[in-house]
């Protein structure tokens, strides 16, 4: 019977370390698979849908237990500060080490008059808040977070970047624009 199962173990680990390490029960616990989320956050300019910002991929789908990296990439050179409520969303939330990194640099929170976005999956208790890009140019925001619990989970922006009155409206409220859904699978 050892052959067999020896076979299958190695089939299982080429495929996925964790999943044989599970179906072997090996004694050294596998390192949590890391995974990379690359998202850009453009213009409505440069989606050829002037008001209407987008973060591309809105949507996308991890594991239990995975470590993600989220790391987004804006074009954004408007602030749209943080109203009412919204507020609290100028600060990091859920992160490994309850920071973010901008361009590099470790930060906690942005100030809400710098802020332009925000991805905020708030069944996750995650939140990255988006500073505003130099103009012509793109800034680099990095977090990391550890996919603790099955499901889909909706992302919003908080910051009031659509159309509308209160700014709400339009991409704020579109799906695939400033809204996605995190999925996490076991
Ligand atoms: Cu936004």
């Amino acid at each position: 019977m050892n052959r067999p199962l020896t076979k299958i173990a190695a089939l299982l680990l080429a495929v996925s370390p964790a999943v044989a390490t599970a179906f072997v029960g090996g004694t050294a616990a596998a390192a949590a698979p890391h995974v990379v989320e690359h998202m850009r956050l453009i213009t409505g300019k440069m989606d050829g849908k002037p008001g209407w910002p987008k973060i591309t991929n809105a949507s996308w789908k991890v594991h239990k237990g995975d470590v993600v990296t989220v790391q987004l990439v804006s074009f954004d050179d408007g602030t749209a500060p943080l109203m009412g409520q919204y507020m609290t969303y100028a600060n990091v939330k859920g992160t490994l080490n309850g920071k973010e990194l901008v361009n590099g640099k470790p930060v906690a929170n942005v100030s809400d008059i710098n802020i332009a976005h925000t991805f905020t999956v708030p069944g996750l208790g995650f939140n990255m808040p988006i500073p505003v890009a130099p103009t012509g140019g793109h800034v680099v925001v990095t977090a990391s977070f550890v996919a603790s619990k099955t499901g889909t989970f909706v992302w919003h922006c908080y910051a009031p970047c659509g159309s509308g009155t209160n700014g709400m409206a339009g991409a704020m409220s579109t799906m695939g624009w400033m809204t996605g859904k995190v999925t996490v699978v076991g």
